[in-house]
């Protein structure tokens, strides 16, 4: 069941504990109650997608942590995603209530989800 959907910039930092080059882009999200889907694409263009079996980056919100971010970033409104596996997330929009927003869903989802 999906919760929130919309359009952040993403840069995704780490994966599988392996630092990454941050490169940001425009990513449209899906949280639902246990994951957070990111489309590389827009919408409409993801839900094309789905018939022709491309699969979006999938992040299991079970035990993972999230955080604001400000010294990652020289951008403002920045938080930070981090999984049980080791990747890591950061996620930003300039418009101060979108960011508030998804900050409290992602929180409120991970909160409500069991640890481990
Ligand atoms: C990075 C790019 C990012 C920037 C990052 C740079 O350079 O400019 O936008 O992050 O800063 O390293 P490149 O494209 O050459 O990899 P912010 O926009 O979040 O500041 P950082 O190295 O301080 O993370």
């Amino acid at each position: 069941m999906v919760e929130k959907e919309g359009y952040l910039q993403k840069a995704k930092i780490a994966d599988g504990g392996k630092k990454l080059r941050k490169n940001w882009s425009t990513s449209w999200i899906v949280l639902s109650s246990r994951k957070i889907e990111f489309y590389k694409e827009s919408k409409q263009q993801a839900l094309s997608n789905v018939k022709t079996g491309h699969k979006p980056e999938s992040v299991d919100l079970c035990g993972a942590h999230i955080e604001w971010a400000k010294e990652k970033s020289s951008r403002k409104n920045v938080f930070q995603i981090t999984t049980v596996s080791g990747n890591e997330f950061l996620l930003q929009s300039d418009i101060d209530f979108i960011i508030l927003d998804w900050f409290h869903a992602i929180k409120n989802a991970i909160d409500r989800l069991p640890k481990d």
